[in-house]
């Protein structure tokens, strides 16, 4: 069997992705795939981390499968979106694309911990990773760099020297006001390396915000040998993703965009509703079926949501939530039982490990708004307390995979009020709301054991 390969040419690139993983294939490539076939969007794709997933796309012409799991079978399509697929560390590359005037638009999904930020959301200038970017940006000899938004500035300084004009950068992370985020941490390393940079920046770049959702499991062998079964071509990127896909987008795209719109995308003036329902809703419940269901001897989300204490807390998590999400009761019950079905599709194997990762970054933006909001409501918030509680109770279990940007810091942090600090330093003091925590902890189950 032949790998894929193209027939025809690969579309133009006019726009680019930092962080080519799975969920920019299921997501933003597959979408711009198919929009605009007769005016087709190419996309320059660098990888984050690892350069892997570049040298397998680069050798079938940047196509890969998507299987699109539905709770009976799977349809592959394939997707022609990715032009070039290069290795993220190549820092000439990326400075040489984005300084292109074609390129009009820069996705990025670089995971929540991918935007370097401290606990108050501004730019971790004591991260070393963060530091060393700093001085390769100075040094300015185009040396590798490993922060997002170290590669981000150099693409904008590079753009800014070339004069090649205006761009929108479009983050699609679960990161509460993504838009925003973005551009604090960029503003802020601009500003370190050169003022003028810090205004050009200002001036000529968009900061897009989004709510991005597809549920999309980490591809196994057998995802692959399906993708060759279905396709008649080998294919080492293939990726799996449910059948569910939403993309809400608001911010100005100054120098045009794919018609994302033509496959459901929804460009709206302020995403904060839908990014706060899906956040909080969704993944959310994520974390507390990753933690009480690892916990409780699960693997996958399905095992978990089928587990009725796993799914009763759920269920107290999303009435807590619902009291401050604006859209009508009935619009939120018929999105939570939808939930359910998405979780339980019990052809996607989707990980709690994999969910369970990075928890100090998630929980900040899932469990914290909520906490907060309830206790300024005169409330004990006991939902997001449960979701914190299931946390910490996994942490205790000394997990041997914990990722998470902060793992040093979490290995030797034991006390419960320590550990809510580093998610949420404004609420740490409050002895009555630990006590309240600490009691959930407690009532979680010990380590590999079942039930309360
Ligand atoms: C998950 C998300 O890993 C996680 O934290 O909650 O990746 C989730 O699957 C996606 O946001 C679904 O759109």
């Amino acid at each position: 069997m032949t790998a894929l390969h193209r027939s025809r040419e690969a579309p133009p690139v006019r726009m680019a992705h930092l962080g080519l993983g799975a969920f920019h294939r299921s997501h933003q490539a597959w979408w711009t795939g198919v929009v605009g076939r007769s005016d087709p969007w190419g996309i320059a794709a660098f990888t984050g981390r690892s350069a892997t997933a570049a040298t397998a796309l680069t050798a079938q012409d940047g196509l890969y499968t998507l299987l699109v799991r539905g709770p009976e079978s799977d349809q592959a399509d394939v997707v022609p979106a990715i032009s070039q697929a290069i290795d993220g560390a190549d820092t000439a590359a990326l400075t040489g694309c984005l300084a292109t005037s074609d390129v009009r638009v820069l996705t990025l999904t670089v995971t929540e911990a991918g935007y370097c930020r401290t606990g108050d959301g501004r730019l971790d200038l004591g991260d070393p990773a963060v530091l060393a970017d700093l001085a390769a940006l100075t040094a300015d000899d185009g040396r590798p760099l490993r922060t997002a938004p170290a590669r981000v500035v150099a693409g904008l300084r590079a753009r800014q020297r070339a004069d090649t004009g205006p761009i929108a950068l479009v983050p699609c992370d679960n990161l509460s006001g993504n838009g925003e985020a973005l551009r604090q941490v960029v503003a802020e390393l601009a500003g370190e390396l050169d003022p003028r940079l810090a205004e050009w920046i200002a001036a000529s770049v968009s900061f897009v915000s989004t709510a991005v959702d597809r549920i999309t499991p980490r591809s196994t062998a057998e995802d692959l040998d399906t993708a060759a079964r279905l396709t008649g071509r080998t294919d080492r990127a293939a990726v799996v993703a449910e059948p569910f896909r939403e993309w809400v987008l608001a911010g100005a795209f100054p120098g045009g965009r794919p018609p994302w719109e033509e496959a459901g995308a929804q460009f709206v003036d302020d995403v904060t509703p839908y990014e706060h329902r899906k956040l909080w809703l969704l993944n959310g419940a994520h974390s507390i079926l990753a933690y009480a269901g690892l916990l409780r001897g699960h693997r996958t989300v399905a095992d978990a949501v089928a587990d009725d204490t796993c799914r009763g807390w759920v269920r107290e998590w999303w009435a807590e939530a619902a009291r401050h999400l604006p859209q009508p009761a009935r619009t939120l019950a018929g999105y939570q039982d939808q939930l359910i079905d998405r979780f339980a599709n019990p052809r996607i194997r989707h990980l709690l490990a994999q969910i369970a990762s990075d928890g100090t970054q998630k929980l900040r933006m899932r469990a914290v708004p909520i906490l907060r909001r309830e206790r300024a409501a005169g409330h004990r918030g006991e939902a997001a307390l449960r979701m914190l509680a299931c946390w910490i109770a996994y942490l205790r279990t000394e997990p041997a995979d914990l990722a998470d940007p902060w793992a040093d810091r979490l290995r030797t942090t034991r006390r419960t009020e320590d550990l809510l600090a580093l998610v949420a330093p404004d609420l740490a003091d409050d002895d009555a709301l630990v006590a309240d925590l600490d009691a959930l902890v407690s009532q979680q189950v010990a380590p590999h054991g079942k039930g309360k």
